[in-house]
C-alpha cells in the first residue's frame, strides 16, 4: 500500500466514524410518532415530536416512505378570511436543544397512495429527511380516525 493511499484510507475513516454525530439526523431524537388513519382514500396524517439535543440547528426538509408513495410536509394554517387550510413546508427548522412538534393542529406529514392498507395498532415505517442528506428512520404507530394526540 503507498502512503498516499494509505492517508486516503485514515481520512476517509476518520469521516466515517465522525458522521454518527455530526449529522442533522444524528442529532434529533424522534418520540410519540403516529398516523391517524382516515377511512378510504383519505390522506393519513403523520404526527412526532423532534427534539434536537445538538449545539446547532436542524432543518427537516421532508420525509418518505415504503408504504406511501406520497409523502408531504404540511402547515395547518387559518388565513386572514378564518379559513382553515394547508400549505406545504419545504424547510422546519429545529433549533439547537430546543424542539418541534408535527401535530394535528399544525405541522404534519400528508401520507398518500398506501401501497398496503396499514392497519391500526401496527407500524409504518416513515424516514425523516434532513437538509445534510443525513436521515433518521422512525416507526409511527398507526391510530384510527378519532384518535387525538392527547394519547
Ligand atoms: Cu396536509
Amino acid at each position: 500500500m503507498t502512503a498516499r493511499r494509505l492517508l486516503f484510507g485514515l481520512t476517509w475513516g476518520l469521516l466515517l466514524s465522525g458522521s454518527a454525530h455530526c449529522t442533522q439526523a444524528g442529532q434529533i431524537a424522534a418520540s410519540h410518532a403516529w398516523i391517524r388513519l382516515l377511512p378510504g382514500d383519505l390522506p393519513a396524517g403523520g404526527y412526532v415530536a423532534l427534539r434536537n439535543s445538538g449545539a446547532d440547528g436542524v432543518v427537516l426538509i421532508g420525509a418518505h416512505s415504503k408504504t406511501y408513495a406520497s409523502v408531504m410536509l404540511h402547515q395547518s394554517i387559518r388565513d386572514a378570511a378564518g379559513m382553515d387550510r394547508m400549505v406545504m413546508v419545504r424547510h422546519l427548522a429545529i433549533p439547537a436543544h430546543g424542539q418541534v412538534a408535527l401535530s394535528p393542529a399544525g405541522y404534519h406529514l400528508m401520507l398518500e397512495q398506501a401501497s398496503s392498507a396499514p392497519k391500526v395498532d401496527g407500524t409504518v415505517q416513515i424516514t425523516l429527511d434532513f437538509a445534510d442528506g443525513s436521515h433518521l428512520p422512525v416507526a409511527f404507530l398507526v391510530r384510527p380516525a378519532n384518535a387525538t394526540d392527547a394519547n
